[in-house]
């Protein structure tokens, strides 16, 4: 791949947009290489947990390629939506827990790559916008979606109708992102966060992201059915009777062999 690259260790694989030369925006051949290196880690069965991230110290994804969307007609800007549509589907229907670690920029389409993801570190350089009104458009890839559902819509509409850049501590305070980390702590403080994650039964994770995607569209009833089922089909599984068990012999569960 020319702009991915994917290094797995530990259960834990960490997948880095290097494009570098323009802030690691992203044009379709990014967007296609990301759903491929997605795809192959959700079919790894030694991977875990997945890590996104950007190279260098200035940008975890500066949006969508503005330079490539000035050329496009309708019909190759709907393919570009719809591909970058298709790739937030495959990162938050993930069954193994990803994290964003924002290294620098997440604007528009990069910010919704992010709340595509199921938790958000930052850096103390992140800088989280949704700009793109002041380009004559919307956010195409879910932020008028699912930032109201993350942040609340008050926030929402400020971000999105205003355009500027909120930083890293102020993304912390209103719950955009889950923890703030040193630039060159970053990725410790992401697998520290995997690690805690990994200790866990994968199919628990599995069900319990299920559980909590499809929550969200649905009522509270409905959910609570759906956490019921959900909850009583996981016994019988190898996996819930070695975490009880492990409980009663006093030690730790193996979830992993
Ligand atoms: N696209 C293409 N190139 C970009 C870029 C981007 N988004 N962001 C930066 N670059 C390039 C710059 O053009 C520059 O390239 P050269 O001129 O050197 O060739 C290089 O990266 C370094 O950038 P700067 O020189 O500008 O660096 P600065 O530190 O001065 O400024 C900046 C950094 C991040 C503040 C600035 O680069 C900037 O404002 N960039 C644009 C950020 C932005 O507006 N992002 C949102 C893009 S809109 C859709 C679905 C989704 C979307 C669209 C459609 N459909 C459903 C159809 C998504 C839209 C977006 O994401």
């Amino acid at each position: 791949m020319k702009y991915i690259r994917v290094e797995i260790k530990d259960h834990i694989a960490i997948v880095t947009i290097d494009r570098q030369d323009a802030l690691n925006a992203m044009n379709l051949e990014v967007i296609s290489e990301l759903k491929e290196a997605f795809e192959s880690c959700i079919a790894d069965s030694q991977v875990g947990v997945i890590i996104l991230t950007g190279a260098g110290e200035k940008a975890f994804i500066a949006g969508a390629d503005i330079k490539a969307m000035q050329k496009m007609k309708p019909s190759e800007a709907l393919e570009f939506g719809k591909s970058g549509q298709d790739l937030t589907r495959i990162i938050e229907n993930s069954p193994k827990p990803v994290i964003a670690a924002v290294n620098g920029f997440a604007l528009g389409g990069g910010c919704e790559i992010s709340l595509a993801c199921h938790i958000r570190i930052a850096g103390e350089n992140a800088r989280f916008a949704q700009p793109e009104v002041r380009l004559g458009i919307i956010p195409g890839w879910g932020g008028t979606q699912r930032l109201p559902r993350l942040v609340g819509k008050g926030k929402a509409v400020e971000i999105i109708t205003g355009g500027e850049m909120i930083t890293a501590k102020e993304a912390l305070d209103i719950g955009l992102v889950n923890h703030v980390a040193p630039l060159d702590k970053l990725l410790d403080k992401s697998c520290e966060v995997a690690q805690s994650i990994l200790k866990n039964g994968p199919e628990a994770i599995r069900i319990s992201l299920e559980c909590i995607n499809k929550g969200m569209d649905i009522t509270l009833d409905e959910g609570l059915d759906l956490e019921v089922k959900a909850f009583s089909e996981l016994f019988g599984s190898g996996e819930t009777d070695e975490g009880l068990t492990a409980f009663v012999e006093k030690r730790k569960p193996d979830f992993r062999n």
